[in-house]
């Protein structure tokens, strides 16, 4: 059976059980050591020997061992091709890896700064952050003008990005009514079966640590 290594509050684990979950695989879902004073120390032994970077997510399948949560969506792509989470038409599917590629690279380290200046929330630094973090919410909007997912169907992408700005909305990268589109758009994607499910473990882990759990998770 597929081994999934995560964390309790690893958004890009979290990523990888969601798309894991879409589809409809068994897997043992195994959460390593986090906690707010240790982060991700001690180390899983096994993280440590599969991954270089030390990091999670992690899966094993017999005797396949990757890490990264890209390369495990394009593992469980060609695993498991139904139902198809990568737009089949070359160039939407092109699109679709981008929008992915970019929620993880161009829009997280905005919301990584923000986790970064927590001590400084309302100082210029963490604004030009909420500032980008928003021309950012306002490209995804242009996105959906005409479509209900980022990439056109369900894709990659949309699980990316909502992982993402789930933790956007934790550092105060908050959205509002001025992209209506992508409010609607988070609220199909929090009525998933398997983001709720993918989910669960991260709201469990803000409650019994008495942090905030955002509020359109309720
Ligand atoms: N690009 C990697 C990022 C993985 C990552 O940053 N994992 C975090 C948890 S969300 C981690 O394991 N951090 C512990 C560390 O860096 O020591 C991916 O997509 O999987």
């Amino acid at each position: 059976m597929i081994k999934l290594f995560s964390g309790p509050l690893s958004l890009f684990g979290t990523k990888a059980v969601i798309a894991a979950v879409e589809k409809g695989l068994e897997f043992e879902l195994v959460m390593v050591p986090f906690n707010a004073d240790d982060r991700y120390e001690p180390k899983h032994p096994e993280v440590l020997r599969i991954n270089p970077k030390r990091q999670v997510p992690v899966l094993i399948n017999d005797d396949l061992e990757i890490y990264d949560s890209t390369q495990i969506f394009e593992y469980l792509e060609t695993l498991c091709p139904e139902p198809a989470l990568w737009p089949k038409d070359v160039n939407t599917g092109a699109t679709a890896r981008l929008l992915e590629h970019q929620a993880d690279e161009v829009y997280f380290p905005h919301v990584l700064q923000l986790m970064m200046l927590e001590h400084d929330i309302d100082g210029p630094e963490a604004s030009a952050a909420r500032d980008a973090a928003e021309r950012y919410y306002q490209q995804m909007e242009v996105q959906l003008a005409d479509q209900d997912y980022l990439a056109g169907s369900y894709s990659y992408a949309d699980i990316a990005f909502y992982m993402a700005q789930l933790f956007g909305e934790r550092k105060t990268a908050l959205l509002t009514t001025a992209t209506p589109g992508l409010l609607r758009w988070r609220d199909t994607m929090t009525q998933r079966k398997a983001v709720r499910e993918g989910v669960a473990p991260l709201i469990n882990h803000l409650r019994v640590s008495g942090r905030p759990v955002p509020e359109f998770l309720l």
